[in-house]
């Protein structure tokens, strides 16, 4: 049973998150059929890729798959996760990708959804940095798609609370390009995905592009690379890590200890 829909619109490919049961949660399975199916947009040339769940879903993404993620003793969002490779996917595609959201999103799907290129959202969407909810120690260049999604202090607050922050709030603050209303939203998406249709591909595939590697080019020392990822170490060896991981399971709230 797929987990994904995708449909092709003239020159506008259309990815829908269906796997309710388990809240749209990026599992590796999901993700693959994301993938190919901007693999398949790839080929077919189209000029903007939507990223969107089923009309009235509550949750747009719940993130992560928990159960995919290790109990500890190994990092959990290593180059290989499956996460990480869909951001780069995402940002990688040569043409702009459209998050179209409506319900709430969680921690890896908020990433996603930062990581691409234009968000429309509904008022009722709300958008959560969850690392801290579960005792994750997120990777460097997923801060960095944070980091440039927000300023550093809103970062910080949405990284430090986990608290979910408004679509109204993030319009505000300039996280997100629009919200409109969620009968508005299907027509208003894909009004502004024909616009883009109308104009030259390559030149928005190159601007994408050099955005990408400027957005990136943060210089770290490798000194100052080892240090976070020995930092991460100690999170993900913790007792707190495994502890959040196994609360998710169990259902109940987590007993942090700082260790
Ligand atoms: O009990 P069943 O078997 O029906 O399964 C439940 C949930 O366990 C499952 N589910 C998930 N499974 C794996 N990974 C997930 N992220 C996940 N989220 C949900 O889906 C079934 C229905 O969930 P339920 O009953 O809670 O639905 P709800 O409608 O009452 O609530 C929807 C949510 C999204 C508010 C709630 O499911 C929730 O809070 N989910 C976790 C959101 C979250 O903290 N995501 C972060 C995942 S970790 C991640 O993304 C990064 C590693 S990090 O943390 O670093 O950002």
């Amino acid at each position: 049973m797929p987990l994904t829909r995708t449909e092709i619109r003239d020159h506008i490919g259309v990815i829908t998150l269906d796997h309710a049961a388990k809240r749209n949660a990026l599992s590796r399975e999901l993700i693959d059929e994301v993938i190919s199916a901007l693999e398949q947009f790839r080929t077919r040339r189209l000029r903007v890729a939507i990223l969107r769940a089923p009309p009235g879903a509550r949750v747009w993404s719940a993130g992560h798959d928990v159960d995919e993620l290790p109990e500890s003793r190994r990092d959990p969002l290593g180059w290989d996760d499956p996460l990480r490779h869909l951001i780069r996917e995402i940002e990688a595609f040569p043409a702009p990708v459209i998050a179209m959201i409506e319900g709430t999103v969680w921690g890896g799907a908020c990433e996603t959804a930062f990581a691409c290129d234009l968000i429309v959202a509904t008022p009722e969407a709300t958008f959560a940095v969850t690392p801290a909810r579960l005792g994750v120690p997120y990777n460097i260049a997923g801060v960095l798609t944070f980091l440039n999604a927000a300023t550093l202090r809103i970062g910080k607050e949405m990284a430090f609370t986990a608290r979910p922050v408004s679509a109204e709030r993030a319009e505000r603050l300039g996280m997100i390009n629009y919200v409109v209303p969620s009968e508005e939203l299907e027509s208003f998406t894909f009004g502004l995905a024909q616009t883009i249709c109308g104009n030259a591909p390559l030149s928005i595939a190159v601007m994408k592009e050099q955005l990408r590697i400027l957005a990136g080019a943060h210089p770290m020392s490798p000194q100052g690379f080892e240090r976070v990822q020995g930092l991460r170490r100690v999170v993900y060896d913790s007792h707190d890590y495994r502890e959040g991981i196994r609360a998710f399971k169990e259902k109940r709230p987590p007993v942090f200890r700082g260790e």
